[in-house]
């Protein structure tokens, strides 16, 4: 019998390259999708099957983190083996402004889900996985490097319930002796990646300074350093940390960290660009509490899992720049009209 798997955040950047890996791998997956006036299944309509396709393999349901009822209903009509847990209010500058949403989607949401699933595991007797997406955000002010033993400092709304969450993952493990694992992954991006974050924020903009459809780009911190790897090698560690053979907690990272300011040379220099000709600091991008430096050790994945990221720093930064210079390629000849780049 191949696996089923459910998938909360499936529209999302990690749901979509998770989704791709696991169908790759015969599963049947479930995926959770909340209502929205648009459409909000771009990342995933090349996987898309219709309900009216027999044998189908990429299941959606509508549900919500903050709603329990519609959680319990699709667990009990998806039977997964594994379940794992992206979905989030992700953006860390954004939970500063929507905090209390912020901690009832990340901390509580994943509190809703976890209890669905002690039930369900109680009632039927099945086994079931759960991977919860916890976040390099919650070292925080720890010092660098971090690993699975740095103690949590965090500086957001989010990287608190981020924390809370990781904590209900640890409690349900050891008070039901269930099988739920926290994957701790630092920043990984990809061209699907969230236009709000700083990695595609500045590829979009080269895309478009190219084809001339902006002029400037405004950000706020330029000396954070992160360590930022590729989405597609992080949704294997988070299948690996499923497979191993007793829950645990890993982290995922590259072991090399760079700045934003780095990230700029690496995305622009690659089309021939000066940064320092396009670039503003425009102070409505810093936080209140930054996150200053996070570089990840791996050595527990790569020891225990044999997992590693196989996409470079250089690599990661040309293929998000190669993919929104096409893009904007093609809004230039759909729509040649420039953009108010201070809106994002
Ligand atoms: P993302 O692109 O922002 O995707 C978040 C997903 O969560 C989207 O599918 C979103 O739906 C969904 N979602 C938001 N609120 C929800 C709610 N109330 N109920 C159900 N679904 C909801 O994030 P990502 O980069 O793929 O990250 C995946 C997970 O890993 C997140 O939990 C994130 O916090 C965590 N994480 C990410 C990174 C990283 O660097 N990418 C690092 C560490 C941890 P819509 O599409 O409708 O918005
Ligand atoms: O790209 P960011 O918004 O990502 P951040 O805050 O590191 O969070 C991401 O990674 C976490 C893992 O560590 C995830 F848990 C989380 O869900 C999310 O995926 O910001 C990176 C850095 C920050 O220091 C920020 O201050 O870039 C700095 N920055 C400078 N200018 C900017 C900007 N960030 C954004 N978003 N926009 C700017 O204009």
């Amino acid at each position: 019998m191949s696996k089923s798997a459910l998938i909360t955040g499936i529209t999302g950047q990690d749901g979509s390259y998770l989704s791709e890996l696991l169908l790759a791998k015969g599963y049947t997956v479930h995926g959770i999708v909340r209502r929205s006036s648009s459409f909000n299944t771009a990342r995933i309509n090349h996987i898309y099957e219709d309900p009216h396709v027999s044998g189908r393999r990429l299941i959606l349901h509508y549900a919500d983190l903050t709603d329990s009822t519609g959680l319990r209903r699709v667990l009990e009509t998806a039977l997964p083996d594994e379940i794992y847990n992206l979905g989030a209010q992700s953006h860390v500058k954004v939970s500063f402004e929507n905090p209390e949403y912020t901690a009832d989607s990340v901390a509580v949401g994943t509190l809703r889900l976890l209890d669905c699933m002690r039930d369900h595991i109680e009632h039927t007797g099945r086994e079931v996985r759960f991977y919860q997406a916890g976040s390099s955000e919650m070292f925080g002010a720890a010092k660098p490097p971090q690993n699975e033993l740095t103690p949590f400092y965090p500086r957001s709304p989010y990287a608190v319930s981020k924390v809370a969450a990781h904590w209900y993952a640890v409690n349900y493990r050891e008070a039901y002796k269930l099988f739920i694992s926290n994957g701790l992954l630092f920043n990984h991006e990809s061209p699907r990646r969230g236009e709000t974050f700083v990695t595609r924020k500045i590829t979009r903009a080269v895309g478009r300074i190219k084809a001339g459809l902006q002029d400037k780009l405004f950000l706020g911190n330029l000396d954070a350093r992160r360590d930022w790897g590729f989405a597609g090698d992080y949704v294997e560690a988070m299948w690996r940390i499923l497979q191993h053979s007793e829950p645990d907690d890993f982290i995922a990272a590259t072991g090399e960290a760079h700045s934003v300011r780095e990230f700029l040379d690496e995305a622009f220099s690659h089309v021939n660009l000066d940064w320092q000709e396009y670039v503003e600091i425009d102070p409505l991008y810093f936080r209140p509490t930054e996150v200053d430096y996070l570089l990840g050790d791996p050595s527990k994945a790569r020891t225990k899992l044999g997992w590693r990221p196989k996409t470079t720093f250089r690599e990661l930064v040309q293929m998000m720049v190669d993919s929104d210079v096409r893009l904007a390629e093609e809004e230039r000849l759909i729509s040649p009209k420039k953009v108010v780049a201070a809106a994002r």
